[in-house]
C-alpha cells in the first residue's frame, strides 16, 4: 500500500491543477464537493445503499460515508468536512488516518445539518457539486454543477493519473479471484446463485460494494445482454456460462467477462475460441492517434467473419456487414471508459468543452467515440448472442433468406458469447490488466 501513498501527492496535485485552471476560467472562488446523504425507503425507516457522488470519490477514497464534503479552489490545500456522528445504531467510521489524510485539512461534523458553520460563509462565488441540489440552495449556494466545469472534470477523467492506474489494477486483481472461483462453480454444476456466492466470496466484497450488478447466466440466459437475477435452482444441463462481474478498490471499478462452454468438444467452444481471438485482437490494436469508433467497426467486420466461417450466415463477411446484419449478433458497442464510474463519463467528448461526438451512424449503443490517448482506459467487449427478439426482428427483413436458420436454432441454448478485458494505453505499449493476472 506505500505504493498508493507515494502515487497518490501526484494524484491530488493533478486535481488540485484541474480545479485551479477550471475555477479562473469560470471566474469561481471554489467548489464545494458533497458526498452525498442517505436515501429513505418510502415509508420505512431503512435506507438505501449509499452510493457516493464520483466527483466524490476522485478526490479520497472515502465511499461509505454520506454527508462529507470537500472544500477546493486549486491552490490552498482542501478541506475535508467528514460525517462522524455519535450513533450507538451505526457503526461510526474512524477518524480518517489513512495515507490519503495529510493533504486535507480535517474537520469533523457530528450532525449533518451543522455543516453550515464549516462551509465557505460567502457562497456567491462557491459552485456546489453533488446531487442534492435543495440542500445547496437552503445553505445559500446559487451556482450548482455548472456544466463547463462538469464538462472539464469529465474530459479530463480520462486520463488516469499513476494512483488512478493502480487502483484499477488492484480492482482487476480482486475480479479476477472472482472470475476464477465463479468458473470453479460453474464447472462443479452450480446454479446461477450458487456461482454468485463463489465470486462475492472470493473477492470479499459485497453485493453492494460491487461497481455494478452481476451478471451470472447460464445457458439460454447468456442471451440476455443485462440479466441480472440469480436462479436458485441448477438447469438440468449446463451448457455455456456468461459472467460479467467486477470488483471496487477504492471507489474504482473493474469490469470483466467471460464465456464458457461446459462441453470441451463442441462448436459453442470452437465459437468461443474464435471469439477470445477476436477479443485479443482488437484489444492489441488500441492505440494512440486512432477514434475508438473505428475500433467498434473494425469488431463489425470480425464478428462478420466469424458469422460467416461458421456458416450463420450464408454470405461473405464483407456482405454482411452492409447488409447490416452484424448488428442481430453483436447489438451492443465494443467498449467504454473505465474508472470512477464503470461507464465513466466524457466517452463522447472531442474536447474539454464537452463537444459532442456522436457514434457512427447505425452504432447507437456505442458508449466511446472519443480519441484514443495514453493513460485513457478502455473496456474491449465484442459479443455475439442468440437473441430471440433480435432474430425475430432479421426474420422480418429480406435478410431472412441468408441465415442458417437451424444453425441459429442449435446455438440457442448457449445463449451467446461476450468476452471483456480492461486495458490500459501507454505512450508505446499497451497494459491488460486483466490478461496479465492470467485469467484465461
Ligand atoms: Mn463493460
Amino acid at each position: 500500500m506505500d505504493k498508493l501513498a507515494v502515487l497518490y501527492a501526484e494524484h491530488i496535485a493533478t486535481l488540485q491543477q484541474r480545479t485551479r485552471t477550471i475555477t479562473e476560467r469560470e471566474g469561481l472562488e471554489g467548489l464545494v464537493i458533497h458526498s452525498g446523504q442517505a436515501k429513505r425507503q418510502f415509508l420505512d425507516d431503512m435506507n438505501y445503499p449509499f452510493k457516493v457522488n464520483p466527483h466524490f470519490k476522485a478526490w479520497l477514497p472515502i465511499i461509505d460515508n454520506p454527508h462529507c464534503w470537500i472544500v477546493v479552489d486549486g491552490s490552498n490545500k482542501p478541506k475535508l468536512i467528514f460525517y462522524r456522528p455519535v450513533d450507538f445504531w451505526h457503526k461510526v467510521p474512524d477518524e480518517p488516518r489513512d495515507f490519503w489524510a495529510e493533504y486535507f485539512d480535517i474537520e469533523l461534523l457530528v450532525k449533518p445539518e451543522q455543516v453550515e458553520k464549516l462551509l465557505p460563509y460567502d457562497k456567491e462565488k462557491f459552485a456546489y457539486i453533488g446531487e442534492y441540489l435543495e440542500v445547496a440552495q437552503a445553505l445559500g449556494f446559487s451556482i450548482m454543477n455548472p456544466e463547463p466545469v462538469l464538462n472539464f472534470f469529465h474530459y479530463h477523467r480520462a486520463y488516469k493519473t499513476q494512483y488512478e492506474l493502480e487502483c484499477l489494477r488492484q480492482a482487476n486483481r480482486i475480479a479476477v479471484k472472482g472470475h476464477q472461483a465463479a468458473r470453479d462453480a460453474f464447472f462443479s454444476g452450480g446454479a446461477e446463485f450458487d456461482i454468485q456466492q463463489a465470486y462475492l466470496r472470493a473477492t470479499r466484497q459485497t453485493e453492494n460494494e460491487m461497481p455494478y450488478g452481476n451478471i451470472v447466466a447460464l445457458n439460454e440466459n447468456c442471451a440476455i445482454l443485462h440479466y441480472t437475477h440469480f436462479d436458485p435452482i441448477a438447469p438440468h444441463n449446463h451448457h455455456s456460462f456468461l459472467i460479467d462481474a467486477g470488483a471496487n478498490f477504492n471507489g474504482y471499478s473493474a469490469d470483466i467477462t467471460r464465456t464458457y462452454a461446459f462441453e470441451k468438444k463442441g462448436e459453442f467452444n470452437d465459437l468461443i475460441k474464435v471469439m477470445t481471438e477476436h477479443q485479443i485482437a482488437l484489444g492489441s490494436a488500441l492505440q494512440p492517434g486512432m477514434l475508438y469508433g473505428e475500433l467498434h467497426l473494425d469488431c463489425h467486420q470480425r464478428i462478420a467473419q466469424v458469422l460467416s466461417d461458421f456458416k450463420l450466415v450464408k454470405l461473405p463477411a464483407a456482405e454482411i456487414v452492409e447488409r447490416g446484419i452484424t448488428a442481430t449478433f453483436f447489438p451492443h458497442g465494443l467498449g467504454h471508459h473505465l474508472g470512477l464510474q464503470v461507464h465513466d463519463m466524457g466517452g463522447f467528448m472531442a474536447d474539454e468543452h464537452g463537444t459532442h461526438q456522436s457514434p457512427p451512424e447505425g452504432h447507437p449503443f456505442l458508449r466511446c467515440t472519443r480519441l484514443i490517448e495514453k493513460n485513457q482506459v478502455f473496456t474491449i467487449e465484442p459479443g455475439l448472442y442468440f437473441i430471440d427478439s433480435l432474430l425475430n426482428d432479421l426474420a422480418q427483413t429480406d435478410n431472412k433468406q441468408f441465415i442458417n436458420w437451424d444453425k441459429v436454432e442449435a446455438f440457442k441454448p448457449y445463449g451467446g458469447i461476450r468476452i471483456e478485458d480492461n486495458i490500459i494505453v501507454h505512450d508505446d505499449s499497451l497494459e491488460n490488466m486483466t490478461r496479465d493476472l492470467n485469467l484465461a
